[in-house]
């Protein structure tokens, strides 16, 4: 069979026939944009970027994010969105790793590379041809479960095909108006969020954070949110009976918890739509529009997407409903490989060219997948944010009165997984302990509660034994 074959990138965005060019692409808090005044704003970018490599974007939930990560795309240079609250310590790390040659966004005293302010009034009617679609598109960093974040490079034809592939399996088409409220520096947020609606002509409001409120006045008929929005949504009933109009609601990044799939179920009447992605795979698995929807499932692979699973010899696992195995990825919305890392592309990656995600599945014999959880206990989601705790440790002993921290991820109602961080030191008060590592790393990496200990329970290696602590955690509770 011969590879699928994509539409370039931006070809959706660039046509500007009949009336086209007049319809809304993103409405962003109070600033909106139609696609045609999009076009000229990103194009404003790409003239100023021109013949750069790799550019860091500011990545606030604005319309400046939107035109500069377009702009980036047009002028076919690498774009890196940077959290906005990332602290000194992570943003430094991220424009290092990158090798960002320009910072798009505010002055910000931390950032010495050449600073362009993003001008949203700007045009430009400069037209130049769409860059090879093999091309990198984004440099997304991401936690692995120690060390900093690491740089997963996508091509513009892996976003193409996850795109693509969405399309496929919602239906979704420009007839749709997409909402969210989520980061524009993370997949979900920015490629399926941002990059998706431009592609497949539907217009797109963000609103700024993702509040129960903000999305039932919103009026779509798309929506996405992580588990937490939609948990919060359900908090909220007349919020959560207003979206009975809507689509489709989908959740990804984490799992969504059985009773909130139910609970949104009775609010809106329809059952919301569970997909599976990450980083390095961008999109993955999902439920259809026209398919079954089952609660605590994710689905089918997409369109153009392989998946399988393999026992720890490497060994394929039946498809039985129960037994478990690594989920690997092949297919065409895999990333190109870490940034100057070739190690760690290597040791997440099979002899036979498959991807190893590090997640725990099952299958039944209809190829619906049941994602059960991570390999690794060091691997939190919080909120939908990966966050690894070997990150936080650092964070935590650069403080001075800590010798000794352990990270762990415990059940949370509302996060799905909160950090708890346990330390040998002269703590100080916990609330400013936090703040350190809010300051130092990103906001949502900060441990939520925190327990000074005498001692950390280690094996006869010296490694600390994490299930001790999570054991502890919950007999204490
Ligand atoms: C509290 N705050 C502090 C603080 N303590 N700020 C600084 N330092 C401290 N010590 C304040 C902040 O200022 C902010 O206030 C607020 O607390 C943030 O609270 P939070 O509890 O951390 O978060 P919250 O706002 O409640 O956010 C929940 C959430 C968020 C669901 C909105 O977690 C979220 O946006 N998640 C999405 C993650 C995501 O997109 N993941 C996709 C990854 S891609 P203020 O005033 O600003 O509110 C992926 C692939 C795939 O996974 O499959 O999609
Ligand atoms: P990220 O790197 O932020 O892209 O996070 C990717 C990880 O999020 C995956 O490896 C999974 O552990 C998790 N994830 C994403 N979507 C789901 C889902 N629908 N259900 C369960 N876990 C998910």
């Amino acid at each position: 069979m011969s590879a699928p074959t994509f539409a370039p990138l931006l070809s959706s965005l660039a046509d500007t026939r009949g009336d086209l060019a007049d319809r809304p692409a993103v409405r962003i808090g109070p600033d909106a944009l139609t696609r045609g005044e999009l076009l000229g704003g990103a194009a404003a970018v790409a003239d100023e970027i021109a013949g750069a490599t790799t550019v860091a974007v500011d990545a606030t939930a604005s319309m400046e994010t939107v035109i500069a990560v377009t702009g980036c795309l047009m002028a076919g240079v690498s774009a890196v969105p940077v959290p906005p609250d990332s602290g000194p310590t992570e943003r430094g790390h991220i424009l290092k790793d990158s090798g960002a040659q320009l910072w798009l966004g505010a002055a910000r005293d931390d950032v010495a590379l050449p600073t362009l302010a993003v001008d949203p009034a700007a045009r430009s009617a400069s037209t130049r041809p769409e860059p090879d679609s093999a091309a990198g598109a984004l440099v997304m960093y991401t936690s692995g479960t120690t060390g900093a974040p690491k740089g997963v490079v996508l091509s513009r034809s892996a976003v193409a095909a996850g795109l693509d592939g969405l399309a496929d399996a919602w239906d979704w088409n420009a007839d749709d108006t997409l909402v969210h409220g989520l980061p524009l520096f993370h997949v979900h947020g920015l490629v399926l969020g941002v990059l998706g609606a431009l592609r497949h002509g539907s217009p797109l409001v963000h609103t700024v954070r993702p509040t129960p409120e903000a999305y039932a006045a919103a009026n779509g008929s798309l929506y996405f949110g992580v588990p937490t929005v939609w948990s919060r949504v359900c908090g909220d009933e007349s919020s959560a009976r207003a979206l009975a109009s809507a689509r489709l609601l989908v959740s990804g990044s984490a799992p969504l918890p059985v009773p909130v799939f139910e609970r949104m179920q009775s609010l809106t009447g329809a059952a919301p739509i569970e997909r599976y992605g990450m980083s390095e795979t961008i999109i993955t698995l999902s439920t259809r529009f026209d398919g079954e929807r089952r609660p605590g499932w994710v689905g089918l692979p997409i369109r153009g997407v392989q998946a399988r699973l393999r026992d720890k010899a490497g060994n394929p696992v039946p498809h039985d409903g129960e037994t478990l195995g690594q989920l690997q990825i092949a297919g065409s919305t895999l990333f190109d490989g870490y940034l100057g890392n070739p190690e760690k592309t290597a040791e997440s990656t099979t002899d036979d060219g498959w991807f190893e995600t590090g997640d725990i599945a099952i299958v039944d014999p209809d190829g619906f997948h049941r994602i059960v959880g991570r390999e690794s206990i060091d691997m939190i989601k919080s909120g939908g944010y990966r966050i690894g705790a070997g990150e936080v440790e650092q964070a935590l002993l650069a403080h001075p009165g800590i010798q000794e921290a352990a990270v762990i991820g415990v059940p949370d109602t509302d996060l799905g997984q909160r950090i708890v961080a346990y330390v040998v030191g002269d703590c100080p008060d916990h609330g400013v302990l936090s703040d350190f590592v809010a300051r130092s790393l990103s906001i949502h990496k900060r441990p939520r509660e925190i327990r000074v200990v005498d001692t950390l329970p280690r094996n006869a290696m010296g490694k600390v034994q994490k299930k001790v602590l999570i054991a502890d955690f919950a007999a204490a509770r």
